[in-house]
């Protein structure tokens, strides 16, 4: 009776410390590896404990075998297909050590325990049921979502100065994780190339300044030892603070139209977005022709941007606006353009005699000669020529 007390006491002791699940108890099993430790008899010590491995110890400290059968994650078909050593035991044999007046160190993977008993061999009333061995789980790879203040996405283009990336939280590891290594691959200042930078952060974010160009980032988790997940994904993020060149190469700017002209322009940037191109008449303001806005993402050099048939409007004063912004909405004086032009459609010299380019609103025309002398350089007004 006084046994069975302290039996209990000890296995109360036990549970309470340790929080190991505690092994079946019956007349078959009547003991616990726990006591057996504290008693001095055959037992199994978890010598360490590691990511998805431990390493346990088959102890006998008497001149008879003590058997240890064991198995991983429960898993009935690591059963040898033998029969039980124990008769008592119907469930089969599993693999096991044999340990005389000595110990053995045995390293045991597994995805998240080990169990042991030990059914045979001993002392019939030192014998223990399944007793579990927790291993520690895989670090999971945190997974970097984006980018706070303001809310962006991985890629984003920005022209903000100072963010703070954000990553999700890693379980796992040995003694759990206590951090994370953080990787950067930033724009030195100056255009003068790439740098990469490492550290070690507690939380799973980091605020941090931008250099003008692409950052790339990636993290992982790391446990009380020193384990380390695999890396997260790589986030971008690419800052652009210079705003869009834009200058219209066709026409030039106070020149004399006629016909179809092909307007042209330049648009200079490293993320360009989108520009916008609209014709307007001087005097009145009424918008006359442009595709207004255009997506465009590459820069464009001396490019082709509209075909506007000026016979279709009245001869006078016209104003090509071309403007753009770049990905990070940056625009500033030198993201537009806007040349004023005259459109002259006169075919005949007789046009001049009339009087009619007394209408023009061309500063360029002071007289009538003025007009007879473009009418004869203009191509447009050839086949003007013979009729004169
Ligand atoms: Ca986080
Ligand atoms: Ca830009």
């Amino acid at each position: 009776m006084k046994k069975i007390f302290f039996v209990l006491i000890g296995l109360m002791c036990i549970v309470g410390l340790t929080n190991v699940v505690r092994a079946d108890v019956n007349a078959v099993t009547p003991n616990i590896n726990g006591i057996n430790k504290v008693n001095y008899r055959a037992h199994v010590n978890q010598l360490s404990q590691g990511i998805q491995t431990t390493d346990l110890e088959f102890i006998s400290h008497r001149n008879f075998y003590s058997c240890f059968e064991y198995r991983t994650d429960g898993d009935v078909s690591q059963k040898t297909g033998e029969i039980n050593y124990n008769s008592a035991i119907t469930d089969g044999l599993y693999p096991f050590v044999c340990v005389n007046n000595n110990s053995l160190i045995k390293t045991i993977s597994a995805n998240n325990y080990v169990e042991v008993r030990m059914v045979f061999g001993a002392e019939t009333d030192e014998r223990f049921d399944w007793t579990r061995f927790d291993v520690a789980q895989a670090l999971t790879a945190p997974e970097i979502t984006g980018f706070k203040n303001p809310d962006l996405s991985c890629g984003a283009i920005t022209n903000i100065h100072s963010t703070t990336v954000d990553w999700t939280d890693s379980t796992g590891g040995v003694g759990g994780v206590v951090g994370y290594d953080y990787s950067i691959n930033y724009p030195l200042v100056n255009g003068s190339g790439q740098g990469d930078w490492n550290t070690f952060v507690l939380n799973s974010q980091r605020s941090g300044s931008l250099n003008e160009g692409v950052h790339t980032i990636k993290v992982r988790a790391k446990d009380s030892v020193g384990n380390v997940s695999d890396w997260s994904n790589e986030c971008l993020i690419i800052a652009d603070w210079t705003a869009p060149d834009v200058v219209i190469t066709n026409p030039a700017e106070d020149s004399i139209v006629f016909g179809v002209v092909d307007v042209r322009g330049s648009i200079t940037d490293a993320h360009p977005h989108h520009y916008w191109l609209a014709i307007f008449d001087a005097n009145s303001g009424e918008k006359v022709a442009g595709p207004g806005t255009v997506m465009e993402t590459e820069s464009l050099t001396d490019a082709s941007l509209l075909s506007w048939n000026t016979t279709q409007v009245p001869n006078g004063d016209y104003l090509i606006k071309l403007e753009a912004r770049d990905a990070a909405n940056n625009k500033d004086d030198g993201s537009l353009d806007w040349h004023y032009v005259t459109v002259n459609n006169l075919k005949t010299k007789d046009q001049c005699k009339k009087g009619g380019w007394v209408s023009f609103a061309n500063p360029k025309f002071k007289n009538q000669g003025d007009c007879v002398s473009w009418l004869e350089s203009n191509e447009n007004a050839k086949g003007n020529k013979k009729n004169n």
